[in-house]
């Protein structure tokens, strides 16, 4: 990673699949294929948050799964592409480990079933330990970084929480003791990689619950993690994105201790994730984080962040696919 600061990046988040709209966003920024991957410009390089894999249901392009990595992994192998986990190949790794005490890392039932189909319907052979899933693409995801701090940019899936990334500095799924540690939230590194790829979770008031967009009850919303919220800001207010299903009521004191203010002089820091809905404007949240999933594993587009070496979010650096 020596050399990492050369470059600047072409910085994508949550693809989930959607190769099409990959291979179309590609295409604008300029990076040509050359018969075996895409290349970028001279002094430029793909930087992707993470989430290649499991396309929503009912969103899924047949093969773009495999397509997705496909890309991603050449342009990786190539010197072409930085790559971070995201929360799905974390729970596809999970999901194809067997544990120590239980059958498996995640367990195989109907929900977590339903989340990585699309993943699975790609890779047909994903049982057999001498396929192309076991032996390439599980292998592959555990290497991902869990995050990167370039110097002039960090870049992490979903919350850049500096206690937890120090916990988590230097690790990878490779190493079998700490991919078992991370599959329980019952130990640090269970904790640490949930924040760190799914975001800070901030509990209701007692006892209260919303439903989400699925309809499933739940106790805790996510939250603008940047944010140092003032004595009495209200759930509603700090919700992200913003959802109106979220009660106007105060945060409770204890929350307020989870949020991770960004400070306002550290480099821009880049996250997915978050699902923006489809026509959310193409500005970042702060003028040093930026959000970059618009939804485009569902109605809204792939985006990237141009980045040339700023020190502020330049609103004229974002780029859709189409
Ligand atoms: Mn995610």
């Amino acid at each position: 990673m020596k050399d990492a600061t050369r470059f600047h990046y072409d910085i994508i988040a949550d693809i989930h699949g959607r190769h099409d709209k990959l291979v179309a966003l590609l295409a604008r920024l300029g990076y040509e294929h050359d018969g075996t991957g895409f290349v970028p410009p001279a002094g430029r390089r793909a930087l992707f948050l993470g989430d290649l894999i499991d396309p929503k249901p009912g969103n899924r392009t047949p093969g773009g799964v495999r397509a997705t990595l496909e890309a991603v992994k050449t342009m990786h192998d190539r010197g072409h592409a930085l790559v971070l986990m995201g929360n799905h190949e974390l729970i596809a790794v999970h999901y194809h480990t067997p544990g120590r005490k239980t059958k498996w890392l995640r367990h195989h039932g109907s929900r977590n079933k339903k989340t990585h189909k699309g993943t699975l319907d790609d890779f047909p052979d994903h049982r057999d330990p001498a396929g192309d899933w076991l032996t390439i693409w599980v292998p592959w995801m555990k290497r991902l970084p869990i995050f990167l701090d370039l110097g002039g940019i960090r870049a992490v899936h979903a919350t850049w929480h500096p206690e937890h990334l120090a916990l988590l500095a230097g690790r990878t799924l490779e190493d079998d003791d700490f991919l078992h540690a991370t599959a329980d939230k019952a130990n640090p590194e269970g904790t640490a990689i949930e924040a760190v790829l799914k975001g800070i979770e901030i509990p209701l008031p007692a006892g209260m619950h919303f439903l989400d967009h699925t309809g499933t009850a739940r106790p805790n919303f996510r939250a603008r993690w940047w944010e140092a919220p003032a004595a009495e800001v209200l759930c509603r207010d700090l919700v992200f994105p913003a959802n109106d299903a979220i009660p106007a009521l105060p945060v409770a004191p204890e929350a307020a201790t989870m949020f991770r203010p960004y400070p306002a002089d550290a480099p821009p820091v880049f996250v997915g994730h978050y699902f923006k809905p489809a026509d959310a404007p193409l500005l970042p949240e702060r003028h040093n984080v930026a959000v970059l999933d618009h939804s485009a594993a569902k109605d809204g587009p792939l985006v990237a962040y141009r980045w040339n070496g700023e020190a502020t979010i330049n609103p004229h650096h974002y780029l859709t696919h189409a």
